[in-house]
């Protein structure tokens, strides 16, 4: 590949004008040859919810699909204002110097609604976004976290078949974000504040028992001592847990996002991670289970859509709610006559589950 073409991919004759339409060929060329235009446009089809740019996303992702899968995926989540940002910065820039090439991303569904993050990462990832083997792509805007998510993870695959071999995803960790982070990243890494309970993080223990490695991060100036203690915390407590990943042991380590201590130490870690785990075929029994997975998420959320919305269904909906909270219907007959009606109406034209919304 030619590495990372910063040049459009249309003429650039000037005076400017609408950019032209590219072609599922122009993509799919474009994208394999690291041209960050074109990628760019790539990721903005494949979080476009018209029904004419999906068909063409679709087309394009599938094409691209044999070059996906050789990056390396990790997850970084934490409570707002732990430092995924800062700590993304000083990785990704140690990972540069690496050699590597670096895609961040997020899944932020909130970023819709404040559009700050945005903001603040272009600010805190200062030196990284000016790295040319670096790209950086905040949340898609979305509704819901499961579209945001969606688009976060065909991004990460457009990204992958542009050449980048290490994704960095930053969830905000808040409500269900993680949950989705974690179902699409090989390695998870939670960060923590020094000193405050699990409680006070709103740290859910969930979370921790998803972790691949935890770090507890701030561990600089007169935080050390204290983010040595929650080390030490998070470590008894991880005896009694199972490990995330089977075959792997989470512990708890100490970085400083900011002076940089302990960055390079958590990709060893990381890279220790691929060593033992690429070879016995839990990594890819991993990935392929997280496919499955999000296959099947899909098939449910767009059923599930498809009820809510059945003509049918919402016709009787109310007047079956009303016996079931009487007393004059059983719960179980009440949900057969909806799921009847939903059966008998499924053939209707004037039904609309012809029209997905996957
Ligand atoms: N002392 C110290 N401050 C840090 C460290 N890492 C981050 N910070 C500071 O903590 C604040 C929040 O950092 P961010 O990187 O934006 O945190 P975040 O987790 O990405 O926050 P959100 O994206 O809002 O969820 C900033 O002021 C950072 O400078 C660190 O290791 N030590
Ligand atoms: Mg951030």
């Amino acid at each position: 590949m030619n590495g990372m073409d910063q040049r459009p991919a249309e003429d650039s004759g000037s005076p400017p004008r609408r950019p032209r339409r590219l072609t599922v060929e122009d993509y799919v060329r474009g994208v394999r040859e690291g041209q960050r235009t074109v990628l760019a446009r790539a990721i903005t089809l494949v979080e476009s919810s018209s029904r004419l740019h999906e068909a063409q996303a679709q087309e394009v992702l599938h094409e691209l699909m044999p070059h996906t899968g050789q990056a390396q995926r990790v997850g970084i989540t934490g409570v707002p204002g732990v430092g995924k940002s800062t700590f993304i910065e000083s990785l990704g820039c140690y990972l540069i110097g690496c050699g590597r090439k670096v895609a961040v991303l997020t899944i932020d569904p909130s970023s819709a609604r404040s559009g700050g993050s945005i903001l603040g990462d272009k600010t805190r990832m200062d030196r990284l976004s000016r790295e040319p083997n670096a790209f950086i792509r905040p949340s898609p805007a979305g509704e819901n976290l499961g579209g945001v998510a969606r688009r976060t993870r065909e991004t990460m695959f457009l990204c992958e078949a542009a050449g980048f071999d290490v994704v960095l995803v930053e969830s905000v960790g808040v409500g269900q974000s993680e949950i989705a982070l974690r179902s699409m990243v090989d390695f998870f890494l939670v960060l923590l504040l020094p000193g405050a309970g699990d409680e006070l993080q709103g740290i859910k223990r969930g979370i921790l028992e998803m972790a691949d490695l935890i770090l507890v991060n701030k561990a600089d100036g007169e935080n050390r001592l204290r983010a040595e203690q929650a080390r030490a915390e998070q470590n008894a407590a991880l005896q009694y847990l199972q490990p995330a990943t089977p075959g792997w042991k989470c512990e708890a380590g100490l970085c400083s996002a900011l002076t940089g201590e302990g960055v390079a130490e958590t990709w060893g870690t990381i890279e220790r991670f691929y060593r033992e785990l690429r070879p016995t075929g839990a990594l890819a029994q991993k990935r392929q289970g997280q496919l499955l997975d999000w296959m099947n998420d899909l098939i449910h959320s767009e059923l599930r859509r498809r009820f809510e919305h059945h003509r049918q269904v919402t016709q009787r909906r109310s007047a079956i709610q009303q016996a079931v909270v009487r007393g004059e219907m059983t719960v179980v007959r009440a949900a057969q006559a909806l799921l009847e009606a939903y059966d008998q109406g499924r053939h209707s034209p004037d039904t609309n589950s012809q029209n997905t919304a996957l």
